[in-house]
This record gives structure tokens, sequence and C-alpha cells, in this order.
């Protein structure tokens, strides 16, 4: 038996206690915590290991904005003790090569069907399971179904005429081939600057023959200044675990950074702002906007950090012209800044040009490159760096259904703002829990510690259903409409809501705008989903096993 036929093969079982879409950092984890607890757990995925998204992106210069260190589980201190990550930041490869020897760790694979996409998750009232179909047919059926599907996992290719009519090869930074992609010498064409256009650029430049990136909105980068890592410092670190973890559970983002300086930008003068903020670009990583404590709430205060990014690209880049297109406009942060490295030292090279589709829009893919209301651009590869139908993009891809036959499609239909509970459970969808869904700080946080909170909130409420005889919980209705009007109040305080970015889904034709994502901060959500469990799961329905239920 060869090692991939191994990992596919399918369990002869149908039946579960909890069934788990997704084998990424949230399946992984969920998996093991509900597998530790004694539930009958699988969880099916359709690529064919682990890995979710990081198994996907593999576009050249992948790797992660947050640093390593933070960037992994904290559930195990043996786990964390035992991996040793080898710079600031880690690159995909390796954060794969983790995935895997978690995999590895704790034998998650036997529990995980691999190259099965589920089609559909239906809720069956009469019986109180949850109905699954996979794509090639196969009837699964669970008491508890849980999602852990990414936010950043549904690739949107915008829908330009003439795509199929391209004749050279075209790839999406989000599905990358496994094999090296090879631009040497070619004419290369780069479609979008967030952080997938950001981190691939200057990999591309350097072998591209000519490369040209089709820019609509600049981004706001600050240097990563990745470095390896000294042994020292990783000794420290693993000394530290505990009050790492700590740090990042109890923090506003989920990472180690603080804010620093806890009063308005404007307090300082100019010079002094100056400094300060020099002081964080000189460090890397994130941090500009947690300087001061009004950068994203206040508009003046914002376009105090926003335009010494914009002196620094005008340092940077030498063509004034091009330096001028790389400066953004909108709100510092309203839209995801991102870390670079020599991103705007790469349009200094002769052999890229920076094309403005902001001011010429792309009419067609003809097929021989792009063409845009100004001009045809001749490419013989083109990468489609457009990012992704997030938060409910990936859920929308399972036909999901609640009661009465509702589809989530369908009860978020109405937009401004989606409405579950705590970003974990919907009203109408009984026993479906949502791994880092919309509504919960997600996106907006270090990611693996919004995962670990919602997996650990989710694996002691199944726990505490299990000994109290409860067989269904729901989200109430007026929980979820009073959850969802915080969210929005505490985002409409915010610069976030001000700018179109994927954070409101304006960046996909028809996706009804609402901020998909609770930016009331990672440790002070953290202590409500708390007091929500304390209180006996406060804004849920619980009912307890009844005689009328018939498990088939
Ligand atoms: O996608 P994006 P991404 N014509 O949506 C442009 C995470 N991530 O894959 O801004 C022309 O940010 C679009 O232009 P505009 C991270 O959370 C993390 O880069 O809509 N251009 C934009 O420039 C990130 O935020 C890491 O005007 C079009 C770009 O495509 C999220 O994933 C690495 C267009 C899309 O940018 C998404 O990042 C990678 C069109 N029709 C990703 N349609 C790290 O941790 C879209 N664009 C480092």
């Amino acid at each position: 038996m060869t090692f991939t036929q191994h990992k596919s093969q399918k369990n002869a079982n149908t039946d579960f206690d909890a069934v788990i879409i997704g084998a990424g950092f949230s399946g992984l984890y969920m998996l093991y915590r509900l597998r530790e607890a004694g539930f009958s757990v699988q969880a099916y995925d359709a690529a064919p290991d682990v890995g979710g998204v990081w198994y996907a992106n593999r576009y050249p210069g992948a790797k992660c904005d947050s640093e390593s260190i933070i960037y992994n589980y904290m559930f195990s201190e043996e786990l964390y003790q035992e991996w040793t990550w080898s710079s600031r930041y880690p690159e995909q490869a390796e954060i794969l090569s983790y995935l895997n020897y978690v995999a590895d760790k704790f034998d998650l694979r036997r529990d995980i069907q691999f190259n099965t996409r589920m089609r559909a998750a239906h809720y069956d009232e009469v019986n109180n399971r949850w109905r699954l179909q996979t794509e090639d047919g196969t009837h699964i059926t669970a008491t508890y179904f849980i999602t852990g599907v990414g936010n950043l996992s549904s690739s949107n290719i915008p829908k330009f005429k003439g795509l199929d009519s391209f004749e050279g090869d075209w790839y999406h930074t989000g599905h990358w081939p496994h094999e090296k992609v090879d631009f040497k010498g070619k004419r290369v064409g780069v479609i979008g600057t967030g952080s997938s256009g950001i981190q691939s650029i200057p990999v591309i430049a350097e072998e591209a023959g000519h490369l040209f990136v089709f820019q609509r909105t600049p981004g706001y980068c600050t240097p990563a200044r990745n470095h390896a890592y000294d042994p020292e410092f990783i000794r420290q670190t693993k000394a530290n675990y505990s009050e790492i973890k700590r740090q990042t559970r109890e923090s506003a983002t989920g990472y180690l950074h603080k804010l620093i300086h806890d009063r308005s930008a404007l307090a300082d003068s100019p010079e002094e702002r100056q400094r300060e903020y020099q002081k964080v670009w000189d460090r890397g990583g994130f941090g500009l906007g947690t300087t001061y404590n009004d950068l994203i709430i206040n508009p003046t205060a914002n376009e105090t950090v926003a335009e010494f990014i914009r002196s620094k690209i005008g340092e940077t880049v030498k063509d004034p012209k091009t330096a001028e297109l790389l400066k953004p406009t909108y709100y510092f942060a309203a839209k995801r800044p991102v870390l670079d490295t020599n991103y705007y030292e790469t349009y200094n090279r002769d052999n890229v040009t920076l094309v403005d589709v902001k001011s010429a829009p792309i009419t067609e893919i003809t097929p021989k490159g792009i063409k845009t209301t100004e001009e045809e651009y001749a490419l013989d590869i083109l990468v489609f760096a457009t990012g992704y139908d997030a938060m409910t993009g990936p859920l929308f891809k399972i036909d999901i259904r609640g009661k009465d036959g509702i589809s989530l499609k369908e009860k978020w239909a109405g937009g401004p703002q989606t409405r579950t509970y705590l970003g974990i459970a919907n009203a109408g969808f009984p026993n479906m829990f949502m791994i880092t869904g919309p509504e919960s700080p997600s996106s907006l946080s270090n990611v693996p510690v919004s995962i670990e909170q919602h997996v650990e909130w989710i694996g002691d409420c199944l726990e505490y259903l299990r000994e109290h005889g409860i067989t269904t919980i729901e989200a109430k209705a007026e929980a979820e409409e009073a959850w969802s009007a915080h969210c929005r109040e505490v985002a409409d305080a915010t610069l976030y809501t001000k700018t179109d970015s994927w954070y409101t889904g304006a960046n996909i034709e028809g996706k009804p705008r609402g901020f998909l994502i609770y930016v009331g901060g990672v440790g002070a959500y953290r202590k409500i989903c708390d007091e929500v469990a304390a209180k006996g799961y406060e804004g849920f329905s619980l009912t307890p096993t009844s005689a009328k239920e018939t498990i088939s």
C-alpha cells in the first residue's frame, strides 16, 4: 500500500458523535480534543493531506505574518517544547511540516478522510441528527456538525472576460501547484497587491524576464525584518511557555505586542511621533498600529501613521510616478496591512512595471495577455493574487441546511450583518458549531489563538451536554440578534467599517456588506464566551434527551 492510498482510505463507519470539516489548524485540534474526551469523531478534508490553507498556499514567498513562536498550538506544552521554529516568520513549508508533525504525534490521520469534499450537511429535525453527503455520494450521520473550513480558503477569481482564451499558464496564489512554477525569462503578470501579491511579487521579480504588477489599490507595508532565530531566544521562549500562552490568550489580538503608548497619537508632537513610529519600523513586524491608542478609531491620528508609511515609500521607490501610485490613501489598517520583504525595493528593478488598473481597469484577458482600457500587455504567465470570498465563502461551499430546510446562505442573505451567536453557533442550526466563524475575532487575530479558544469552548460544551443528558443545543434568535448588534456597535466605533475590504465583504461582487469580524478583543471575547458557558450556556436552548427521540 502506498502512503497516499493509506492516507486516502475511507472509514467504513459512517455514524459519529461528531463530524469535523477541515484538517487544518482548526480541524486537527478539534479532532484531538473530542477524541481525547471519548467522542467518536471523524474529520473530512478535500485535500490529500493535512494543512488546510497551508497545504494549498504554496505561492513563491508564502509565509505567515504572525511570529513563529506564537503561530502554533499552545494546548500541549510537550508539543511546544518539542518543536523549534527556524526563523521569526514561518514559511509555508515549515508550517506545513509543523502540522504534519502534530498529525503524526497525536496519530490524527486515522480519523481523517482525505480527498473528500463534503457536498451537503442537513439537519434532520425528527431524528436530531446531522445528515451529511460527500461529493462521491457517501452518506454520513452525526450528532454534532463542526466546521473548521478556514476563513480564507475560498478563492476569488474575478470574472474577467476571456480568461478561457489565455494561451499561457495561470494560477491563483491560494491553489498553487506542488511543482515549482518556472518564471525564468517569462513575462509574468500579477493581479492584486494584498498580502499574497506583496509576498510573491519580490520573489517572482527575481526570476521573471519581466514582471507586470496590476494594482488596483496599494497596500500599507511595513518591513518584516525576518531573521533566523537565535538558540538563546528559543531557549527563553520555551522556558516562558506558560507566560506566552497566558499573554496571547488575554491579549487584544492574540499577539504578544501590546499597546505601546496609552495616549492619542495627537498628544505627541510630530517629531515625537516620528521617533516612535521609526522605532517600531526599525524593529519590523506589526506594531505600528499599536503605537498609540487611537490609530484605528480617529481619522486624524490614523493619518499620522499613514503619512509615515507614505514617506517611507517615497524614500524607497526611485521613480516618483511609481512611488505615488504605491502610496495608499485609505485609512491605515482598515484593509489588512502587510509585512514585506523588499516589496517597495522591487519597483526599482528594471524588469518590474507597476500598472495602475484603478485609472485604467482591466477589460479582458486575451489569448496573449491582459488588456486594460489603455493598453494590452503580452504575458506568458498570469498570477491571480486576488484574494478570497472570506469568512462566509468557505461555509457556503457546503449546502448547509438547518431546521425547516433553511440554508445558511438563505439565513445570511439579508446582510448587512451576518447573524450568529458568538460567531460559533446559529439559531435554526442545532448542534452545529463553527470554528472561527463570522462575528468572532478570527482573521483579525493571531488565528491559532482564536482557533484554540473555539475548539476548547466547543469541546467543553459537548462534554457538558453529555454529562447533563442534553441532546440538542441551539442558539436563541434573540441572543444572536444581540450578539450581531454588539459586533456592529464595536466595529462601527472603528475605521474598519469605513473602508471597502474583504473584512466587509466588499471584494466580492453581490456579497451582502457587513463587518464580518468581532473586534472587541481576543481576551474580552474569551471572557464573554466563558461567562456564557458558566451560566449554563446562556443564550442557547438546551433540550434534554426525550423519549420520542429515535436515532436512526
Ligand atoms: O487577498 P486580498 P490576499 N482587478 O483580498 C485585487 C491572509 N493572508 O490573498 O484592494 C484588479 O488582500 C485587490 O484589489 P482591491 C491575510 O489575512 C495572509 O492578498 O480590491 N485587482 C487586492 O489588491 C490577507 O489579508 C498572509 O482594489 C483586483 C488583491 O487583488 C488575506 O489572506 C499571506 C481585482 C486581493 O487582496 C487575503 O490576502 C496571504 C480585480 N478585478 C494571505 N479583484 C500572511 O500571513 C481583486 N483585486 C502573510
